[in-house]
């Protein structure tokens, strides 16, 4: 991905000017150094270049494909689209977003659950840490550019889920992802215990499908041929239960036991 450009979405790359602003007026002769002022360091070695700046997508700039990923710290180089992507050319409605690549075994749930819906999503990277000037501008311009309704995943210090609700006035489902050391819990806590005002709707640790039927849910308010397909989805499950008490009556719980081994 070059400078200004931005790599999710469908279609093609949108891109964006930055202007400057002007930089405040110096006085006619710049003033004396103060006698102890320190000289600015000198750029060392390991002194970190200026990264170039990623920005959003406008409302108006064709999006790529909805579901490449953004380069974390740990993949430096662009990742290709994923592999399951039917590269679905609608708006999309869903924003599915994550702290880091790592999360998005967690998250697929939620982006397997919309294209069964048939509902175009875009799923990008987006930490709340490691790109907060990304998250704040990916978080306004949300609603500007057609996303009704967000689901956020995070692990660990979960910061995303909430600070990205606290900038969009769309829905925010926060996913706890499970973390390493605390299993999850620490990015629950993180993510459910919001102040009053900002809510985020918090689904169950790793459970990304929840989120992804909420967000179907919400979208289905205003889409009848949605709520249509939700409510089959509700009809399929009743039957599957009732397909397992059927054959639990039938085999008996022991041989019934058996056979889920
Ligand atoms: N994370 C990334 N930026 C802020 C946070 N909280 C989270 C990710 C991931 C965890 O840190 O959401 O769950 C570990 O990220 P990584 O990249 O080290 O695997």
């Amino acid at each position: 991905m070059g400078n200004g450009e931005w790599g999710m979405g469908n279609g093609e790359w949108g891109i964006i000017i930055y202007l400057r602003f002007p930089a405040p007026l110096l006085p006619q002769s710049p003033a004396p150094p103060l006698p102890h002022s320190p000289t600015p360091p000198l750029p060392t070695p390991h002194s970190p270049l200026p990264t170039p700046y990623s920005p959003l997508p406008t409302p108006h700039s064709p999006l790529p494909t909805p579901h490449s990923p953004l380069p974390t710290p740990h993949s430096p180089l662009p990742t290709p689209p994923l592999p399951h992507s039917p590269t679905p050319m609608s708006q999309p409605l869903v924003s599915i977003i994550m702290g880091s690549d790592s999360d998005l075994p967690t998250m697929q749930g939620a982006i397997a659950i919309c294209e069964e819906f048939g509902v175009t999503s875009e799923v990008a990277i987006v930490s709340a840490h490691r790109t907060p000037e990304r998250m704040v501008e990916y978080a306004k311009s949300a609603h500007q550019r057609g996303i009704k309704v967000v689901i956020a995943g995070a692990g660990g210090a979960a910061h995303l889920p909430g600070m990205v609700a606290s900038l969009t006035p769309l829905p925010v489902i926060g996913v706890p992802v499970p973390s390493r050391h605390l299993q999850g819990v620490d990015s629950l806590y993180s993510i459910v215990q919001m102040p009053a005002g900002i809510p985020v709707a918090t689904v169950a640790i790793g459970n990304a499908k929840n989120a992804g039927l909420l967000a179907l849910q919400i979208l289905a308010i205003q889409q009848p041929e949605l709520l249509e397909k939700v409510l089959h989805y509700r009809q399929s499950l009743s039957e599957s239960v009732m397909a397992k008490q059927a054959q639990l009556e039938h085999l008996g719980y022991e041989q019934y036991l058996k056979q889920m081994q």
